[in-house]
């Protein structure tokens, strides 16, 4: 029987429910090395975290992550909280010798992402960066087709990531919204995906050049004073801090050059997370809402058989992810894409190594999406540091 590790969830909202069916459902389709415990779930408002802790299966609630953080008991804090908050739970759960799984992008600043990498590293704990998408058996398949060279030296990648859930100018001032608790709009939201996805399959940028839009500059504040989810309204409104788009191009280390657009207000695209990869030999090209396909063209096929096919990425013949769930054929979708990545960091605290994406690889995003900020500010190519 695998060793047991008390996890403490703090956020119960979207990535809260995500990440709680991740830790229910690991050990029914996996065996992981180390079994994470639903132990404590954490948030303000006690009322609401409560009923969520029942509903979501957890041993009990507790609205003060800093209480939470002195228990022995627990082995791995997971921040699901708002962007804001990241960076000084993350260093307070370093400095108390915590695991950490922190979801995207990892701090509001690059400042912040560099400390706390270095935080997790000097106290010897392990770390993952929440880019969920890494975790999709397609694009697993991906790497492994660029890995392989089936697609030869790598010229392009162009990614997009477009969804249409503020298009409403009445949608509520919610906290993505706000600069102080976001540190950035469709840029740290959803661009964070396509250049992580990026580093992840072709590699570092080394400089950038972008433009960023808000459309919208004043919205209705929210019902909640907490800054959650409210319903549209037509009362006292708040200045949108926040990009609402960006759109960038950047030349990566290998040589290989990248577009990038992100934005939330491509009407009807709800959350279509797509990029194509063209090498010397071959393209690859992927779609998050048919995220169980990968389409591949190879030009080493006859020239008579030459066209893009679709490969229906299920079951055993995909890798360990794929192969846990369901026979070939028969589908996954968003939410195993979190059972895969919190199996790779309890995996990789068993195994005494490196998580991936580890919080330095969360910095090193971080890095990029910073340029692309000063780009789009500067109105000049911007460099990368590299970390
Ligand atoms: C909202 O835009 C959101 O939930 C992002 O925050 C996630 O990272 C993305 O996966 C889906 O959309």
């Amino acid at each position: 029987m695998a060793e047991k590790i008390n996890v403490a969830l703090i956020g119960y909202q979207f990535m809260g429910r995500t990440h709680s069916n991740a830790y229910r459902q690991l050990r029914h389709f996996f065996d992981p090395p180390l079994l994470p415990q639903m132990e404590v779930i954490v948030g303000r408002n006690e009322a609401a975290v409560s009923a969520t802790a029942h509903k979501l299966g957890w041993r009990s609630y507790a609205t003060d992550w800093q209480q939470v953080l002195k228990r022995d008991d627990i082995g791995i804090v997971d921040i699901s909280s708002p962007g804001n908050t990241h960076y000084p739970i993350a260093m307070a759960a370093a400095a108390a010798g915590k695991h950490i799984i922190c979801e995207k992008p990892l701090a509001n600043t690059l400042d912040q992402a560099i400390e706390m990498a270095e935080a997790a590293e000097k106290a010897g704990v392990r770390t993952l960066t929440n880019f969920n998408y890494r975790f999709v058996p397609a694009v697993q398949l991906a790497k492994r087709f660029i890995d392989e060279g089936r697609l030869g030296e790598i010229r392009h990648y162009r990614g997009i990531y477009l969804q249409d859930w503020i298009i409403d100018p009445d949608f509520p001032l919610v906290w993505r919204l706000r600069k102080e608790l976001s540190g950035s709009g469709a840029l740290g939201d959803i661009a964070a995906h396509n250049i992580d996805l990026a580093r992840y399959l072709v590699g570092d940028l080394e400089e950038v050049s972008a433009a960023d839009k808000t459309f919208i500059k004043e919205r209705p504040l929210p019902d909640s004073s907490e800054g959650a989810w409210g319903a549209t309204g037509k009362g006292p409104r708040g200045e949108v801090t926040v990009d609402d788009a960006v759109i960038v191009i950047g030349r990566f280390k290998n040589g290989a050059l990248g577009t990038f657009e992100a934005t939330r207000f491509a009407a009807g695209r709800r959350n279509y997370n797509a990029f194509e990869i063209n090498g010397s030999r071959g393209s690859i090209s992927f779609n998050l809402e048919r995220l169980n396909e990968l389409e591949y063209f190879c030009l080493d096929d006859p020239e008579f058989a030459q066209g893009f096919r679709t490969i229906n990425v299920s079951g055993g013949a995909f890798g360990d992810y794929a192969a846990a769930w369901w026979p070939a054929g028969h589908i996954i979708g968003y939410e195993h894409t979190f059972v895969h990545s919190v199996l790779e960091f309890v995996t990789a605290i068993a195994e005494k190594r490196e998580a991936v994406p580890s919080f330095r690889e969360g910095a090193r995003t971080q890095a990029t999406l910073e340029a692309v900020a000063r780009s789009a500010a500067s109105r000049k190519w911007e460099s990368i540091p590299q970390l």
